[in-house]
């Protein structure tokens, strides 16, 4: 048997092909003559499971003997995409059970088709902690990952007449093969009620909470494979139930009918993930989900901490770090100090410093909106109790903290408080998380200094070795190996087949971007790749795009900070140009877009609007004679994005300076080898570093130019005036050229820069952003100079493994070591 790896023997072809027909009488109930794919592709999941299953059970008890300390992700979204391939290409019998699939007659590829994507996260921070998982199982770092098992993952998109339509995505209706139950794990959690106060014999006072609800939280377990069979750790997402039906006092509480209800308001808890990114509602059921599985993921570390250690709580932080995925899971600072002052009986000084040992807290973003606060008086009906915490916590900071460095100092206080004295007094997730946490962090270099400066500027000066970066990455096994093989095995053939695990090692393709036969191969293959995409794109569309044209990606949810509508006033400066001048000449260019918008978000709303109906009339123009095409993917999510990264000439990363707090996205594009047309924001300052000023295409005001422009005033009027293509175009919209019969049917877009003061200084960056497209233009003409260039893209991503992530963060914040999995 190998030594550290979970999976001990992979199966053979045969061995594979009789494991499928085995699981297809044996699990599935059904015969070789009469399978549906979906039936094969069931078999084939239960027959890679066994081997998962090995690898789950020797992780496991590893781990156990050995004791070992460990990270526990907290996550309110897991963007996971499909499991199929990830898992066979992990385990490393992906081309043996492509092999076997083909004796037994059927594609891969339409096996695969039978997944739905596993879509419980909205964007970049919820793919971000799928990669993380991933990376973490691969390294042999003992962690878990805790979540919320949605019903409903993010909905699916339909385009109506160019409009956004939401529509339920009920990816499990018939079932998940990767996931396990696991009722012995169930925990009870408790919401609502009262608190009351009362004295011991001793005269010391104990608060008690008397809950309005219980509810029951059920695990299920999704395995998460390492590459090539490291360790296979666990995703456990919990999902909410009625607590037993028959023990509620029917009879007190209103009668039968009424406990039916509250079974069913139990059940609701982890019916649907909340579409909104950036935004925050500040809806009770969302406060509830929050808790609910911050209390499951407590009770379920204790529970495993008690059966390693007992009852000595002394070694907790040396056994548990508990990393925060932004203020979602802050609640679960005051349930901890709830369980172990109300319910431990600890001293508070001995609980808290439990607390600050373990707790850690990444911030995602810096958008005002996107920081999450809730009222008091929400937080009082829903948790009484953890709102006295808070207040306690506060009144400790404030008086221990605050007033010491700034004796008597009120504004300091009023700025610092974890609760924002208001019309409607509010609890700061952010302030709340900083406090009770070891370490912050940023998600990029750039991100993390304004995480500092601007966000928590005396959070520094009282802790400065609090804050940290670690920059963002992505893993190469889904992102590269899996998504584009035919680069992966270009890749294997010149640098050798270790970059997977050591992505670094892609600096030796360098070596080949003047080698002109290298150069033929990686374009005959980014070719081959767009002309795949091309045909998903004619399936779902029915447009028809050249694969010999430049296609230009932007894909990522909508918002008016990414600008997708500057890329749309540039398509539409091309357009013009196109009918003012028949002959302009131009690289033909392929315009693709992919992304969701919030369903309450308006403005992200008429912006996909506006870019179909002006896709459909660039489409259908002769007199455009294919220089332009625009296409609006629908329904973008993971399982389209590998369709479409490994086709991308350009990556699209166009966000305003300060916005984009990393960006991953940028990095998925680069490592395919497109070329960056981007603003020196978030981790595209990094990227441009590593690759350098000759292969990325950068533009626009930097942060300090934001500030200084902000601070002295902008009037988005004035480029109005004095730039007659702005102008033009700006106008152009408003008339009925695009909506035949209905005129004004695209101005939210002028209304919004102009009358709304261009918020995100699109036509601050307009002309700036036009020169860097004539560059990429210009060095495109070039192909043997633009396969140099997206070689050297692919070459020097190394950086940007998520594999790299884990191991700062490690160092940086959890300081854990790798486990060595033994078999048995
Ligand atoms: C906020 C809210 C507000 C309440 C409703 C639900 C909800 C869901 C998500 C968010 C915050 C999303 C923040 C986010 O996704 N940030 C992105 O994180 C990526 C990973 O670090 C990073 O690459 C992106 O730049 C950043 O926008």
């Amino acid at each position: 048997a190998k030594a550290s790896v979970a999976i001990a023997a992979l199966p053979s072809t045969e061995e594979l092909k009789n494991s499928i027909i085995k699981h297809l009488h044996g699990s599935l109930g059904t015969d070789v003559n009469k399978a549906s794919p979906q039936a094969w592709w069931r078999a084939t999941c239960a027959a890679v499971n066994e081997y998962v299953y090995d690898g789950l059970r020797n992780t496991q008890r590893t781990h156990y003997l050995q004791n070992t300390r460990a990270v526990h992700y907290f996550s309110l979204e897991y963007l996971m995409g499909r499991l199929f391939s990830n898992n066979l290409h992990n385990i490393g019998v992906y081309d043996a059970a492509k092999v076997a699939l083909a004796e037994l007659g059927l594609n891969i590829a339409d096996l695969e088709d039978q997944e739905e994507d596993m879509a419980l996260g909205n964007g970049g921070l919820g793919r971000l902690a799928a990669c993380f998982i991933d990376s973490m199982a691969t390294l042999n770092f003992p962690a878990i990952g805790y979540g919320i098992h949605y019903e409903h993952g993010l909905f699916k998109q339909e385009f109506s007449d160019g409009r956004q339509i939401e529509r339920p995505d009920s990816w499990r209706e018939y079932g998940n093969p990767w996931e396990i139950c696991r009722p012995e794990s169930i925990q009870e959690i408790s919401v609502y009620g009262y608190v009351e106060t009362t004295y011991d014999l001793q005269g010391k006072m104990k608060k008690v909470w008397h809950p309005g609800r219980i509810i029951k939280g059920v695990p299920w377990d999704i395995p998460v494979v390492g590459y090539q069979g490291s360790s296979v750790n666990v995703l456990r997402l919990w999902e909410s139930r009625a607590s037993d039906f028959f023990n509620w006092d029917v009879f007190n509480s209103g009668g039968y009918i009424d406990a039916a209800r509250q079974n069913i308001e139990a059940e609701t808890i982890s019916k649907v993930l909340y579409p909104n990114d950036e935004t925050d509602a500040g809806k009770e059921l969302r406060l509830i989900q929050q808790y609910f599985f911050c209390s499951c993921s407590l009770k379920d570390i204790i529970r495993r901490y008690k059966r390693a250690n007992g009852d000595d709580w002394s070694k907790f932080p040396q056994q548990v770090a508990i990393q925060l995925n932004d203020t979602h899971p802050a609640v679960a600072i005051p349930e901890l100090m709830r369980i172990l002052v109300d319910r431990a009986d600890m001293g508070w000084d001995d609980a808290w410093n439990i607390c600050q040992h373990v707790f850690a807290y990444t911030n995602h973003t810096l958008l005002p909106e996107a920081l999450e606060k809730w009222s008091v008086r929400l937080f009082e009906k829903v948790l009484p109790r953890h709102l006295e915490i808070i207040y306690e916590i506060n009144r400790r900071f404030l008086v221990e903290q605050v007033d010491v460095l700034w004796p008597g100092d009120n504004d300091k206080k009023r700025k610092l408080s974890i609760i924002e004295e208001s019309h409607e007094p509010m609890v700061r997730m952010g302030h709340l998380s900083v406090v009770g946490s070891f370490r912050v962090n940023g998600v990029a270099q750039i991100h993390s200094e304004l995480v500092k400066s601007d966000l928590f500027p005396e959070m520094v000066a009282l802790w400065p070795d609090k804050f940290t970066n670690v920059t963002n990455g992505v893993t190469p096994r889904r992102w590269l190996k899996a998504c584009n093989p035919r680069l992966a095995k270009l890749l294997d053939e010149t640098i050798g087949d270790e970059w997977p695990r050591d992505l670094k090692q892609l600096e030796k393709f360098a070596a080949f971007a003047d080698d002109p036969a290298i150069q033929d191969a990686f374009m005959a293959i980014k070719q081959q790749n767009k002309a795949d995409l091309a045909t998903v794109v004619k399936k779902l569309t029915n447009i028809s795009i050249d694969p010999h044209a430049i296609f230009d990606v932007q894909i990522k949810r909508l918002h008016e900070y990414k600008r997708q509508h500057l890329n749309l006033l540039h398509i539409l400066a091309l357009y013009r140009r196109i009918l003012q001048n028949p002959d302009y000449d131009m690289v033909p260019r392929v315009f693709l877009f992919g992304a969701k918008a919030a369903p309450g978000y308006k403005l992200a709303k008429e912006i996909i609007y506006a870019i179909n109906k002006v896709a459909e009339k660039i489409n259908n123009d002769k007199r455009v004679k294919n220089r332009l095409k625009v296409v609006f993917m629908p329904n973008y999510r993971v399982t389209l994005a590998e369709k479409m990264i490994p086709a991308a000439d350009v990556s699209e990363q166009i966000s305003t300076a300060g916005k984009e707090a990393s960006g991953t996205g940028n990095m998925k594009l680069a490592l395919n080898g497109a070329i960056t047309v981007g603003t020196l924001d978030g981790a595209n300052i990094e990227i441009a570093e590593e690759v350098g000023p000759d292969n990325i295409s950068i533009f626009g005001l930097t942060v300090d130019e934001v500030k200084a422009l902000q601070a002295k005033g902008y009037h988005s009027w004035d480029y109005y005036y004095q730039d007659t293509e702005i102008k033009a175009i700006l106008d152009w919209l408003e008339t009925d050229y695009f909506t035949p019969g209905k005129p004004g049917e695209l101005s939210a877009i002028k209304r919004s820069l102009l009358e709304g003061g261009d918020p995100y200084l699109v036509l601050a960056d307009f002309q700036s952003y036009v020169k860097a497209q004539e560059k990429v233009e210009s060095w495109y003409r070039d192909q043997s100079g633009w396969a140099k260039k997206a070689i050297l893209n692919t070459a020097l991503m190394g950086k940007f493994t998520s594999d790299r992530s884990i191991e700062d963060y490690v160092e940086r914040v959890w300081k854990l070591d790798a486990c060595k999995i033994s078999q048995d």
